[in-house]
């Protein structure tokens, strides 16, 4: 496979977790060069006077190879020492930034201080975890994603997710703001050879980055290919099956999918037994991502599949 990808550009988007693990899969399958990586910043926030930027360091960390296995954020082994004692003192403790992990929030939120971009603080961040691969903020202007619940309601994203645990019912997700594209995503993208959408939640990690000016039509003129989040009516990770229950009141489904993505996508990776009825050509494969080698066998199936419906 790495002969066939030699000279192709592939460009992923990804969110958190899910997409980090297939990241990972593409990373160790493609050359050096061939890969950039597109995420979501839409989960980024302020905490502690701190700028976090959960899906880049995930998506990081994975690559460093220093995600915990089952968890898939944060740091394997990481210590909270900073947080017990920050609790102690009578900080907020519902979002667990651990002591080595620390070290990355402090100098993103120093360099962006500096009147670096994003883009540049991201860059800097990898290589001194020695993470080759180009990873590229969506952009460099912060566009919060929030949840608005049936009564109006509008919840922070961080906060939903994690210290209300998705409790309150979704009616809406926003993105607020209207920041452009980097010109760095938009360069990656139209010299882009094929476009994976990571299994990542459509709502709150892959639409923060479709739905910036000027992205889904420049998809649209791309061989894009999606790997579904969803197995057998459930999400891998996360809280999408209810969202698309309590959002669009439908069935969480790989049909789901590929009517949530549109005329934007020439192909759908499935988990077997997930197939339905569609012009759009699927691939029926484990795409229940649990070690190492389900990374790289997904990877692989991927590019064949692209490679095969181009
Ligand atoms: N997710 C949680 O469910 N609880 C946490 O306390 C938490 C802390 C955290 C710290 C750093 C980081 O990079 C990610 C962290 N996450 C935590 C994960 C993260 O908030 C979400 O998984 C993503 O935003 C969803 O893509």
């Amino acid at each position: 496979m790495t002969g066939e990808s030699r000279g192709q550009r592939i460009v992923a988007l990804a969110g958190g977790v899910g997409g980090a693990r297939l990241v990972d899969g593409l990373d160790r399958t493609l050359p050096a060069g061939a890969l950039t990586v597109v995420v979501n910043t839409g989960d980024d926030f302020q905490h502690w006077g701190l700028r976090i930027s959960p899906d880049l360091d995930t998506v990081m960390y994975t690559l460093a190879g220093l995600s915990p296995e089952e968890r898939g954020w944060g740091i394997d082994g990481d210590t909270f020492h900073v947080l017990a004692e920050a609790e102690r003192r009578g900080a907020a403790g519902w979002f667990q930034l651990g002591d080595r992990d620390l070290v990355t929030h402090l100098r993103r939120t120093k360099g962006l201080a500096g009147g670096r971009t994003l883009t540049e603080v991201t860059t800097s961040l990898c290589r001194t975890l020695g993470v080759e691969r180009t990873l590229l903020p969506m952009s460099d202007v912060p566009r919060p994603t929030v949840i608005e619940t049936p009564d109006g309601r509008r919840i922070p994203f961080q906060n939903w997710l994690v210290r209300e645990r998705t409790g309150p019912a979704v009616a809406q997700v926003h993105y607020e703001g209207r920041p452009d594209a980097t010109a760095t995503v938009r360069d990656a993208l139209r010299g882009a050879d094929l476009v994976i959408i990571c299994p990542s939640n459509p709502y709150v990690s892959i639409d923060p980055i479709l739905t910036l000016d000027g992205i889904a039509p420049l998809l649209r003129e791309k061989q894009v290919i999606a790997v579904s989040p969803l197995i057998g009516g459930r999400a891998v990770k996360g809280p999408l099956a209810k969202m698309v229950a309590q959002i669009d009141a439908d069935e969480p489904t790989s049909a789901w999918v590929a009517a949530h993505y549109g005329d934007v996508l020439d192909g759908l990776l499935v988990h077997p037994g997930d197939a339905f009825t569609t012009d759009l050509p699927l691939l029926e494969t484990n795409i229940l991502i649990q070690d190492r080698r389900d990374r790289v066998a997904l990877a692989e199936s991927l590019l064949d599949f692209a490679r095969i419906n181009r």
